[in-house]
């Protein structure tokens, strides 16, 4: 844990019904996979979810209505930011590992694409936000080769039972220009730097590096209410935006 907080937007990803037989206890709920963003900016261009197939993920009641699934640790950080239908108290309904998970259908605010699916990603770390992550391989370099993984290697759907329709239809999509790396800019830092599977921890860590800040201070809007404005100003405008129409809430931990 770093020494200051960090304050991230959870995007509420809704579970398309009906649920497979393991959700079945969360009949009649609005049931979410609540991914934790530094980057709300970049939820046009989301392709997909991600969770870490051997996780462990819990369906936790945030109030009379709204399911979150997302790691107990997150769960009891929100129950503490007064977002639990118990004050202070997680209830967690069920159990769920993120091999269950994987398939999942889902309405995700903003995106262009109807329908995301949540798919298998290795290198989540669940010490940190939700546990869930939103894919942008647009913007990010994670993301990117996660999701080049599962495209360009059948074996690896095969082992984590990923169907070719919840991925090969799914493109990058151009959101943001940053003058150096162009319109797809984890892309093309991803190919530049040889990046050859999710794996290569310091290629990508020095990718992130590259593309986070440039996108953050170069970078501009090429779709959505903001087009053409710097992400620096568009950002949290957007947030609040998701905020105000109830399809995020802040997280902080
Ligand atoms: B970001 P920081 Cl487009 N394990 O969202 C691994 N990665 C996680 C995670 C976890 N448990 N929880 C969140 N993240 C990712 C979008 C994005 C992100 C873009 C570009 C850069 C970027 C779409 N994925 O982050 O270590 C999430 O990915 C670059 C820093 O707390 C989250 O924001 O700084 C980011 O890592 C938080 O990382």
């Amino acid at each position: 844990e770093g020494v200051q907080p960090q304050d991230y937007t959870l995007i509420k990803m809704e579970v398309v019904l009906p649920f497979p037989p393991k959700l079945g206890p969360l009949e009649g709920k609005n049931v979410f996979l609540a991914a934790a963003t530094l980057r709300p900016e970049t939820m046009y261009g989301q392709t997909n979810s991600w969770v870490l197939p051997d996780g462990k993920y819990g369906a936790y009641e945030i109030n009379e209505t709204d399911v979150y699934i997302i790691t107990e640790r997150a769960a009891l950080n929100l129950a503490y930011q007064k977002l639990s239908k118990i004050p202070e108290k997680p209830t967690c309904l069920i159990t769920l590992t993120g091999h269950d998970l994987i398939g999942l259908p889902l309405k995700s605010p903003m995106s262009f694409n109807d329908i995301i699916y949540s798919l298998p990603m290795l290198t989540i770390l669940t010490d940190k936000g939700t546990g869930i992550v939103t894919s942008v391989p647009s913007d990010s370099p994670d993301d990117y080769m996660a999701l080049l993984d599962l495209k360009s290697k059948p074996a690896l759907r095969a082992k984590f039972g990923v169907k070719d329709e919840w991925i090969l239809p799914f493109e990058v999509i151009p959101i943001i220009n940053i003058p150096e790396f162009g319109d797809k800019a984890a892309e093309k830092v991803c190919i530049d730097l040889k990046i050859k599977s999710q794996n290569e921890k310091d290629k990508l860590a020095e990718a992130k590096r590259l593309t986070y800040l440039k996108g953050f201070t170069e970078g501009t809007m090429l779709v959505g209410e903001y087009t053409g404005m710097k992400v620096q100003e568009a950002k949290p405008l957007i947030r609040t935006k998701l905020l105000e129409l109830g399809h995020g809430v802040m997280y902080s931990e």
